[in-house]
């Protein structure tokens, strides 16, 4: 069921593309309009995905966001949620980000999963996904909410892409086999400071379960996950804040680490 137009709903993704493509915050969708619905939501998302390839740009993977209890808890929902990555969020390791095409940008310590098999839901489970896992490797994934003072709900989130702007991956590739993947620790510096550390039984008790739930929502709309898809499954430590001139180095257990700064 949904419950806005056509016409409102590709308003409204081009009201929040262009927050993003600005750099500017507004208000939570919910507040102008309360009555909408997460088909609603899903429907801006794809729509603004939709408007991404129109202007010639790549979908080069999905992420899950909110997958940890923590991280609901702290942003005050109750579900994880989903989102595309475009080409150009795509940042080199040990590159620059900058702070200025961003409005108030938070890194988190992530895994990603690259598929080699086609993952169709509804009933995935963490079994399917590590029989069609290819190989899994670190990310960082830099969240920017176009929403004001970072405050939503799940609707506005799910609208908004999921607060989805920027990605590094990098370290080492490795099969599921080779790693112990609900006890692998990260450790997160910024400025040569400790500042989260996480394990990732964090994001939903085992990293795979992210892929599946995602499988699965996709396959409330019809989608599914095709071989070769790359995955980012949430974040295992708390988002922590950055400022221009930050540095970072996220150290994975086995996977090695990844490094940027904020310019
Ligand atoms: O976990 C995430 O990737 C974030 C999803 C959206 C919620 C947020 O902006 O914190
Ligand atoms: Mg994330």
């Amino acid at each position: 069921m949904s419950t806005l137009t056509a016409a409102q709903i590709e308003a409204l993704a081009e009201h929040l593309e262009n927050a993003e493509l600005q750099a500017y915050e507004v208000t939570k969708i919910t507040d102008d309009y309360p009555n909408m619905d997460y088909q609603d939501a899903f429907d801006i998302q794809w729509a603004i995905r939709r408007r991404k390839e129109a202007h010639g740009h790549k979908i080069v993977g999905m992420k899950m966001g909110l997958t940890s209890w923590a991280k609901m808890s702290q942003m005050g929902v109750e579900h994880p949620c989903y989102g595309f990555l475009a080409d150009y969020f795509s940042v080199p390791e040990g590159g620059d980000i900058r702070h200025s095409e961003l409005i108030h940008p938070k890194i988190e310590a992530e895994l990603a999963f690259v598929t080699r098999a086609d993952l169709q839901g509804s009933g995935c489970h963490i079994g399917d996904v590590l029989a069609a896992t290819d190989f899994v490797m670190p990310a960082i994934e830099v969240i920017d909410s176009r929403y004001k003072d970072f405050k939503f709900d799940l609707k506005s989130v799910i609208a908004d892409n999921s607060s989805s702007s920027r990605f590094i991956t990098g370290g080492c590739i490795k099969p599921v086999a080779a790693l112990d993947l609900k006890n692998l620790g990260v450790v997160m510096e910024i400025n040569g400071q400790v500042v989260q550390t996480g394990a990732g039984a964090a994001v939903l008790g085992h990293p795979a379960a992210s892929v599946a739930m995602l499988v699965n929502m996709l396959a409330e709309r019809g989608e599914y996950l095709p071989a070769g898809s790359f995955v980012m499954i949430g974040a295992i430590t708390a988002a922590v804040a950055v400022a221009p001139g930050d540095s970072f180095n996220v150290r994975f257990q086995d996977l090695g680490s990844i490094g940027g700064r904020f310019v």
